[in-house]
């Protein structure tokens, strides 16, 4: 037999639903089963004159009627008064209140495909889905039982940094805390022991450590704790970029020094009172370190009362400064739309790899105050400090790997 896709339906909602790629039902002719079923259902034994007996009702539609037929034997039509050119007659009928709104509980749709993983470095989870439609509950029948959200735990090695740290399974990778006894960075995982402060859950999973700093016994007001990265080599700019959590009434403050191999440091970075219970990001450019090795340095100053947990996760870094948007390719001629040229570096340009010209470009004009600039003839690099109409002489398609040809510019703006 082959059935409608309402087939067995008390509500006139689907109850059958193609899926693709199934090979399911009779495809070479009736089967015994279906030459019984239809005999039966059109009288076909009884064949002779006038009707055949009424089918049953078909299911209550929107409209809360419901329908029955029946089936002129005859080959003359006009044994059959009523009859459509087709040899059947259909009835309709009303449906009873109790049968249009009877109660459907609701039945869970098929699951979504997983989504990717939450990381590309190293431990991360991923989701997949399902909603309570198919159908949905009606007339006060019951929600579908069961979890509409399915998590996994996933691990991605292939992109890991060796200097970036999501202090995973407790562990501070090459971060270095000061021996404060009162007041000291330590590893944790959910919530901090004071309510009202601190972060509910780690930034990178919600499921695994992050640092923090606690404000409670034995911490008194303005104690530091300090976190030490290794030493890095001299490098021209990175962008370090980290989430903290400032949440309590009586904050202290958070900054990020970098230190040189003398031991002197300098501020990069400050943030002073309550932020909120949220994970925010923080992010700085490393610049003029050109010359000595160098660590960072984050510094927690417990604020006056216990209601202060500093948290940290994820700090990551990269080779270019912070922020520097892509805002595309454009034409250029004399009168150049980016007026300065700040360096040349058409003879140091790596042809298998034209991103380290975009770096170096970045970092000068980063170093030297540009708020924008943009690379030409695959090695020149050149920059506006103000605003300006870098698309003055219209879009142009003529850029590769994120650096102009001849007369063309690929421009970048920093947004820090
Ligand atoms: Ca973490």
């Amino acid at each position: 037999m082959h059935y409608g896709i309402q087939s067995f339906s008390k509500n006139n909602k689907d109850t059958i639903r193609a899926i693709s790629g199934a090979n399911i039902g009779q495809r070479d002719g009736f089967s015994k089963t279906d030459i019984i079923k239809l005999n039966s259902l059109y009288n076909c034994h009884l064949r002779g004159v006038g009707w055949s007996a009424w089918s049953g009702f078909s299911p209550c539609t929107k409209d809360c009627k419901k329908k029955r037929q029946r089936y002129c034997f005859s080959s003359k039509l006009e044994d059959c008064p009523g009859v459509s050119s087709h040899g059947v007659e259909t009835q309709y009928s009303p449906c009873s209140t109790d049968d249009c709104y009877a109660p459907i509980d609701g039945h869970w749709g098929r699951w979504s495909s997983w989504s990717g993983c939450s990381k590309n470095c190293s431990m991360g989870f991923r989701s997949r889905t399902r909603t309570c439609t198919d159908p949905s509950p009606l007339h006060s029948g019951k929600y579908c039982t069961g979890i509409a959200k399915e998590q996994q735990d996933c691990f991605v090695k292939s992109t890991c940094k060796p200097d970036n740290c999501e202090f995973t399974s407790g562990s501070y990778c090459h971060w270095v805390r000061n021996r404060n006894l009162n007041y000291h960075w330590q590893t944790h995982k959910g919530e901090t022991k004071t309510p009202a402060t601190g972060p509910n859950g780690d930034h990178t999973s919600g499921l695994d450590y992050y640092i923090y700093a606690e404000a409670s016994v034995p911490a008194t007001p303005n104690d530091i704790a300090l976190l030490t990265s290794k030493q890095f080599p001299p490098s021209q700019c990175r962008c370090m970029t980290w989430y903290y959590s400032m949440y309590g009434k009586t904050m202290g403050e958070l900054s990020v020094y970098i230190k040189d191999d003398r031991g002197s440091r300098r501020k990069l970075w400050s943030k002073k009172g309550d932020q909120g219970s949220k994970w925010i990001s923080g992010e700085a450019t490393i610049s003029n370190v050109s010359s000595t090795d160098y660590q960072v340095e984050f510094e927690a100053i417990r604020g006056p009362s216990y209601h202060a947990d500093i948290a940290l996760d994820d700090i990551y870094f990269r080779e270019t400064p912070c922020g520097a948007e892509r805002l595309g390719c454009f034409n250029d001629r004399y009168g150049r739309a980016l007026p300065d040229l700040i360096v040349n570096l058409r003879d140091k340009i790596d042809w298998h790899d034209m991103q380290k010209t975009v770096r170096e470009c970045a970092c000068t004009a980063h170093e030297q105050g540009y708020k924008y600039f943009a690379v030409q003839f695959y090695g020149e690099c050149w920059g506006s400090r103000d605003f300006i109409a870098y698309d003055k002489y219209g879009a142009s398609d003529d850029c590769v790997s994120g650096v102009g040809k001849d007369f063309t510019n690929f421009v970048y703006k920093f947004t820090d």
